[in-house]
């Protein structure tokens, strides 16, 4: 089958959506870190919509650690096919992204990318870790890369490392720096990310460190779109009907949502005219997006495995579950939110329930128990202190607690590993429960993610106990 690339775009089928704009005449006015199947199905979407009116927002992605996506695409140009898969399907070709580096192959090279003029936009999907930060969500000046970049800030290995060098090297060649923009499912993402650059600018020169503390946008932002990882089902899909080879197609619904507040950039991309929503308020959204997905959605998870099921929609047909997203979401969290203005938090979380059921997306419940470590504090934990603090009944969040503390117990029974920052303490941790009640005590104190003052409340305790307690002796009926 003849491989997908510029010279090749005129064989697509004819009911493919091909770029509106020529990709070759498209410059690079992007660098985004973490080209993975998120930012291919989202970000670089919008781009792309850009890019038939304005063609100076080409991405250059970069990949801190993998060489799969440059691999993929570089033989391709660049163009893959986005997969919408939903009431309708459609077969998109996105022309947006136009070079991959490999941070630890072309240290030089995205340093040169982040130098250059045109470049006035540095964005990043680099999944909550990558941001380096400890539980108090500052820079952790003990991670190893922090660690290493500090010490050799001109051969980085870090997302933080990067920019600091970027900003270094703008400023000394007297450029502006570039507009910073985080997409990454964390709270106050742009200032938080701010901070981090600051400080760890601030170890080797403040003087810098001031000047960037002064200038540098760094917007909040909200992303939303699920987008379950690239298997061979669909690669397969996708080339029968796109007629052409794609190594490396990505997957979403339809629905897309992206949020930035409102900052400078003169001369920047009208984001508004192609869908972004622009606003002073993106912590409200955030929340509700943080708190009314995520934290279903990881509930979900651990729940959805401990019951042998494997993706989101099948999930979504278990009475039991769906059950438990909808309540945590209408009674448990809505109460504790405000609304962005004009959006109704009900109808919001039925739309996601919808959007869960879909039945055209397979999102394997694994995928999204990655990383727990890091996603439960931000889209469980946040709203159970909140709850706590109103006095509300906070019952059911022992349910995911609970869940989780048997996924990391299993995994660590049959001797696997998860895909987590902390794999190896969590394991270990794993391994020291005894299945008994007692576990929850061992589980929760886990300062990493556990905070004490929620840890110690007995009214966490005896939610978690209570989950737990149903999830053991279901094991036992099951073994
Ligand atoms: C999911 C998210 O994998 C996960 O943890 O909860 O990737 C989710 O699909 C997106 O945030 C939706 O916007």
């Amino acid at each position: 089958m003849t491989r997908l690339s510029l010279a090749t775009l005129s064989d697509l089928s004819a009911d493919v959506i091909k770029p509106a704009y020529d990709p070759a005449r498209v410059s690079v006015g992007i660098v985004h870190f973490g080209p993975g199947a998120f930012h291919r199905a989202h970000q670089a979407a919008f781009v792309d919509a850009l890019l038939a009116t304005d063609p100076r927002w080409g991405i250059c992605g970069v990949s801190l650690h993998s060489k799969g996506v440059r691999d993929a695409l570089t033989p391709q140009d660049g163009l893959y096919t986005l997969a919408i898969l939903d009431e309708k399907i459609e077969y998109q070709i996105l022309g947006s992204m136009r070079e991959v580096l490999v941070g630890p192959e072309d240290i030089d090279a995205v340093l040169e990318r982040l130098t250059r003029p045109e470049v006035q936009i540095v964005t990043s999907t680099v999944t909550e870790k990558g941001y380096c930060l400890d539980p108090n969500w500052e820079l952790d000046f003990a991670h190893p890369d922090i660690v290493h970049d500090l010490a050799h800030p001109q051969t980085p290995k870090s997302y933080i490392g990067y920019v600091a060098e970027g900003l270094r090297l703008r400023y000394a060649a007297g450029l502006a720096p570039f507009v910073l923009i985080p997409c990454d499912n964390l709270p106050k993402n742009g200032h938080r990310l701010k901070a981090a650059v600051v400080a760890f600018v601030a170890k080797n020169d403040a003087a810098l460190a001031a000047k960037i503390e002064a200038d540098l946008a760094c917007p909040c932002t909200m992303v939303d779109s699920i987008t379950p990882a690239t298997d061979d089902a669909l690669r397969e899909r996708v080339n029968a009907a796109v007629g052409l080879q794609d190594a490396w197609p990505i997957q979403r619904e339809a629905f897309t949502q992206w949020v930035i507040e409102e900052h400078n950039h003169d001369g920047g991309p009208d984001w508004a005219s192609v869908g972004v929503i622009l606003t002073d308020n993106v912590p409200a959204y955030e929340r509700a997006k943080l708190r009314l997905l995520n934290g279903p959605h990881s509930t979900i998870a651990y729940t959805g495995l401990h019951k042998g099921i494997e993706s989101v929609s099948e999930a979504m047909k278990d009475a039991e579950l769906a059950q438990l997203a909808r309540d945590l979401m209408l009674s448990d969290v809505v109460p504790l939110l405000e609304a962005p203005k004009g959006l109704d938090l009900n109808a919001y979380s039925e739309a996601i329930l919808k959007r869960f059921r879909n039945p055209a997306i397979r999102h394997l419940l694994s995928q999204i128990a990655w990383d727990g470590s890091q996603k439960l504090p931000i889209r469980l934990l946040s709203s159970l202190s909140e709850a706590l603090e109103k006095g509300q009944d906070v019952s059911r969040f022992g349910v995911p607690l609970a869940a989780w503390m048997r996924f990391i117990r299993a995994k660590a029974v049959a001797g696997e590993t998860i895909t987590d920052p902390l794999a190896d303490e969590l394991i270990a941790l794993g391994k020291g429960l005894k299945d008994e009640l007692s576990d929850v005590a061992t589980c929760l104190a886990y300062r990493k993610v556990f905070p004490e003052a929620l840890a110690n409340d007995p009214r966490v305790i005896a939610a978690v106990e209570g989950a737990y307690q149903t999830l053991l002796s279901r094991e036992q009926v099951a073994a």
